[in-house]
């Protein structure tokens, strides 16, 4: 029943018709995000700077009773029911569904009515492609629950919501940067969001009227050891900020860093602080170029991130280091690996007639190496969670 041509929304609706019989009563849609720049620095309390992507995840969804759940997803073409008892106990659905009653449970712990729904998962998001599939889900299904239930739970609430349905229900120890840009992210700009403070700022990112592209070129790799690896450079940060007495890396002023690392027991906790600390001022730097227009000149910013990213907090892959790589000698004015690492997507800031270019490059630099042919797409930045009708 998944025709090619079908849009996500048409796609949600039809999914939703076949399994429940009836019409939806709306549908809500949520997108993927890549980040510009700002990488494991949203559980450091500091600085991040994503944008939404046009790839979205559309929920159709109706009311059904209070206390039961039905979801069906074209993912899997599975569908899943649950009810009080296991929105209760954090752990009792699993897989792809937990996203699913993560928002549930969450919202009941917040103290929420939550209506029950019948729902129906239609995606064009990758999963495991490091562009917030989950993120996308938990943000479309709270959207349409808020919804349908008339919950009091405004926009800027609702991202540490979801992050808590993530970190309790699903049991992922991620910070507060993915549902915040599927959630607040603006058409045609970036987000700058405090993880903080959670304010944000809606900075302009206008590539096309800067004969500029974004390129996204997934990688491919195979996520090697990702959750427990992501797990573990939070958990030395955390140590590292105990150590340093500070209640989180974001409070380690740049200046005067090497002192700092100094006081530090081992290079490996220094070099995990010295990327928190160096990526956190290059995402200020970053804000301060695109607020003056340079959009240009952020180049060396993102290349200087992947650098940190690869060689300090040893995050990234060969895979992607050789996108990086590739990319950069074929012009790009800069590239970075995104997101939480160990494989997952690069993106690389180009002149926008040079976009064929520098996508065909790296995918000749992946069949040089017999790596499997990675993909390559143009981004800009789109709206964040939206009600579609
Ligand atoms: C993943 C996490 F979900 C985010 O919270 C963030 O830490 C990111 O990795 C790394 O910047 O996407």
């Amino acid at each position: 029943m998944n025709s090619r041509s079908d849009t996500v929304a048409d796609r949600a609706t039809s999914r939703f018709q076949h399994a429940y019989g009836q019409a939806p009563a709306g549908r809500w849609a949520a997108p993927g995000r890549v980040n510009l720049i700002g990488e494991h620095t949203d559980y450091n309390d500091g600085f991040v700077l994503p944008f939404a992507l046009p790839l979205r995840t559309v929920v159709a969804a109706t009311p059904q009773p209070t206390g039961s759940w039905t979801v069906c997803s074209e993912l899997t073409g599975e569908t899943v029911s649950f009810g009080t008892d296991e929105v209760t106990h954090p752990g009792r659905v699993t897989g792809w569904a937990a996203y699913v009653a993560g928002v549930v449970w969450a919202l009941r712990e917040a103290g929420h009515a939550v209506p029950g729904a019948r729902l129906a998962v239609a995606s064009d998001v990758p999963l495991g492609a490091g562009l917030s599939s989950s993120a996308a889900l938990e943000a479309a299904v709270l959207a349409a629950l808020v919804d349908l239930g008339g919950l009091d739970l405004p926009a800027e609430r609702q991202p540490r919501l979801a992050q808590r349905a993530e970190n309790r229900y699903v049991g992922a120890p991620t910070g507060i940067m993915d549902q915040s840009a599927v959630i607040r992210c603006r058409a045609g700009h970036a987000l700058f969001l405090d993880c903080r403070t959670e304010r944000v700022e809606h900075i302009p990112f206008d590539l096309d009227g800067a004969d500029l592209a974004v390129l996204v070129i997934d990688s491919r790799a195979p996520h090697r050891h990702a959750d427990g690896e992501y797990a573990a450079r939070r958990a030395s940060c955390e140590k590292a900020a105990g150590l340093l007495g500070v209640p989180a890396l974001r409070d380690v002023p740049s200046a005067g860093l090497d002192e700092t690392l100094a006081r530090l027991p081992d290079d490996e906790t220094r070099r995990r602080v010295r990327h928190v600390v160096t990526e956190d001022q290059r995402v200020l730097d970053t804000v301060a170029l695109l607020r003056a227009g340079q959009v240009r000149r952020i180049g060396p910013l993102l290349t200087a991130s992947h650098a940190s990213m690869r060689d300090d907090f040893a995050i990234t892959v060969a895979e992607v280091d050789l996108a990086v790589e590739a990319a950069l000698t074929a012009g790009a004015l800069g590239a970075r690996m995104t997101g939480g690492g160990f494989g997952g997507c690069v993106l690389a800031l180009v002149e926008a007639d040079q976009s064929d270019r520098v996508g065909a490059a790296v995918t000749t630099a992946y069949a040089d190496r017999a790596f499997a042919a990675p993909t390559v797409t143009t981004a800009t930045p789109a709206p964040g969670a939206t009600r579609l009708d």
